[in-house]
């Protein structure tokens, strides 16, 4: 995806999700964090640090439970697209979006009865536990930010309450996976693998786009 499309679909995601609580802060974070962006993918700035990763969400993703099934775990037509990223200056939070929502079942439904979505800390090909609760992408799109610490009513969204946790998702981010569950996959019914975006590497080259 285009930067442009992608701040459109946040801007679009915090104005429409029901699940954000668009407090101020929360809204001023967001703005950093578009700042970031915007900064990161205006030539002048190419290089810049801060990461923003990115996880292509499929249901072939998915892998079951037992090491030697081979069978698809997850739902093998819905997809998605996630964005995960840093703070500057702010080293315990997490941004991220859930966008271009495909094919998955439930999503105009309200989160719960099994409807909801982590980043869970694992390999390619192996399930790790939850370390982070995102919002369920109602209506195909979730956004928010995440601060280390900070709670809902069901509980820490950082769950493991490690002090660190964004850094080292942030500096590791093949070691962990986006994914989104439904009723009727209640283990996941897509996943993907966190990795840099196709950005950076064209900033790193000298193509900042
Ligand atoms: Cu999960």
């Amino acid at each position: 995806m285009r930067w442009p499309e992608l701040l459109a679909q946040l801007v679009s995601a915090i104005a429409k999700d029901p699940t954000m609580n668009p407090t101020k802060s929360r809204a001023s974070l967001l703005a950093a964090g578009l700042l970031s962006i915007t900064a990161w993918a205006t030539p002048a700035f190419a290089g810049h640090v801060n990461p923003v990763l990115h996880a292509e969400l499929d249901g072939r993703e998915e892998v079951p439970a037992g090491a030697t099934n081979r069978a698809i775990a997850g739902d093998p037509d819905a997809r998605a697209e996630a964005y995960v990223f840093g703070i500057d200056g702010d080293p315990r939070t997490l941004c991220y979006l859930i966008v271009n929502v495909k094919k998955l079942g439930e999503v105009e439904m309200a989160p719960g009865a099994g409807r909801a979505a982590h980043i869970h800390e694992a390999a390619r090909g192996a399930n790790g536990p939850v370390v982070a609760n995102l919002a369920w992408p109602q209506n195909g799109q979730a956004a928010d930010c995440l601060t280390e610490g900070e709670t809902d009513p069901s509980g820490l969204k950082f769950p493991t309450g490690e002090a660190g946790i964004v850094q080292r998702i942030l500096n590791n981010p093949s070691n962990f996976y986006i994914n989104v569950h439904n009723s009727e996959y209640p283990a996941g019914a897509i996943r993907g693998q966190l990795g840099e975006t196709e950005h950076q590497h064209g900033a790193a080259s000298g193509r900042a786009r």
